[in-house]
């Protein structure tokens, strides 16, 4: 395997002289690792990287299943690394393990990523390798996407607005009953709107994650989730980022919506967060900064008289947006220290203003950074009166 996923990690090696590179984790929970070896496991396997060659370590159990689905070059047996271990010596197993395979395969000089297990690292430099942390390098890889990859990608942000277009139906056939809003005769909850985005995305193969529907006082809190009745005359905002259990992929996508009368200082609210989207997504190109767009929208809000006290939780108190992919939040970051953008990142332009008396407003695209500039991949409406 020699392939856009190694590229930047055997660049690095050669770079740092070093004679591979292992990551130790559960690749269900890692996603680097799950991206170096398309393999999905919920228990910590061994991945080397060597020459033009990966190799994959796992118990004899998994091994068909990691030679079926993983794009690695070899896999071999736990079991045959582990002969001389005993059960009750846990602590001593794994980095014992891991020095009989990087003995098999010629490795003194080991690069790990910033995560690599410091019990394991200290263990295995008690034997003479030298571990040397290559953060970044497999981080900056994924953040650079594939046609493939973009697919994925395209297909989770339609099952997110599927969901989200049922949380909207239920909106719109509720009834202004009060200060809150009531749903086939009974008040509306937050947690009815949560679930019906849930059950959306579940019949689409995604894991819902923690959908944010709030309301009220809760939606000037960004990430509260929200709980109870859903008020009339007040922002509601949702915050959907399902991942696919099939790809791994996320989308990411907020709207801001209103059943009732907006107090003017709401409309004024709204009106600004999506100006200053627009404003991003027109600078979105390869080449600028994520510092840059972040400023450009902070100082947006500024003049027009949106005041930012991040200590008090009030104004713009989050940043512009991040990279999105096989975590929803990866590099690019689109905040005060956001690097240069390249062609194929994938990054969300979130832009929000919160008040606590007033509740928060908040809207949320994802766009492709293309050779020229950037394509927006969310086609959902952006209508606050529905
Ligand atoms: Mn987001």
């Amino acid at each position: 395997m020699n392939s856009k996923q190694t590229e930047t990690l055997d660049r690095r090696i050669a770079e740092l002289q070093l004679d591979g590179y292992a990551q130790y984790a559960a690749s269900s929970k890692d996603a680097n690792l799950y991206y170096l070896t398309s393999f999905l496991a919920e228990d910590p396997f061994l991945f080397l990287r060597k020459g033009e060659q990966s190799v994959l370590v796992t118990s004899s159990m998994e091994k068909a299943r990691a030679l079926k689905s993983s794009g690695v070059d070899r896999v071999l047996a736990l079991e045959d690394f582990l002969k001389d271990s005993f059960e009750t010596e846990v602590d001593r197993a794994t980095p014992n393990m891991i020095a009989s395979v990087l003995r098999e395969c010629d490795i003194k000089r080991l690069g790990v990523n910033a995560d690599f297990p410091v019990s394991l690292a200290d263990e295995l430099r008690r034997n003479g390798y030298e571990i040397a942390p290559l953060s970044g390098s497999i981080e900056h890889s994924r953040s650079i996407k594939t046609v493939g990859e973009l697919e994925h990608m395209a297909q989770v942000q339609r099952a997110s607005e599927k969901a989200l277009a049922d949380a909207i139906t239920i909106l719109t056939h509720s009834k202004i009953s009060g200060d809150v809003l009531r749903y086939k005769g009974r008040v509306l909850t937050s947690e009815q709107l949560k679930s019906a985005i849930g059950q959306s995305l579940i019949n689409d193969a995604c894991a819902p994650q923690d959908v944010i529907a709030s309301s009220g006082e809760d939606s000037a809190l960004p990430h509260l989730t929200g709980s109870g009745p859903v008020k009339a005359d007040s922002t509601i905002v949702f915050d959907v980022f399902p991942q696919s259990t099939t790809s791994r992929y996320h989308a990411d996508m907020s709207r801001t919506v209103l059943r009732g009368a907006p107090p003017p200082e709401l409309f004024d609210m709204y009106s600004a967060v999506k100006e200053a989207q627009n404003i991003a997504l027109k600078m979105l190109r390869p080449g600028i900064s994520g510092a840059e767009v972040h400023l450009a929208v902070m100082d947006y809000f500024e003049e027009r008289g949106f005041r930012t006290d991040v200590n008090n939780g009030q104004g713009f108190i989050h940043s512009t947006g991040h990279g999105l992919g096989l975590e929803v939040h990866e590099l690019p970051f689109l905040n005060k220290r956001g690097g240069l953008l390249e062609k194929g990142n994938v990054v969300t332009i979130e832009p929000g203003l919160y008040y606590p008396n007033m509740g928060g407003v908040r809207l949320e695209d994802v766009a492709v950074i293309t050779h020229n500039g950037n394509r927006n991949i969310t086609q959902f409406p952006k209508e606050f009166v529905i």
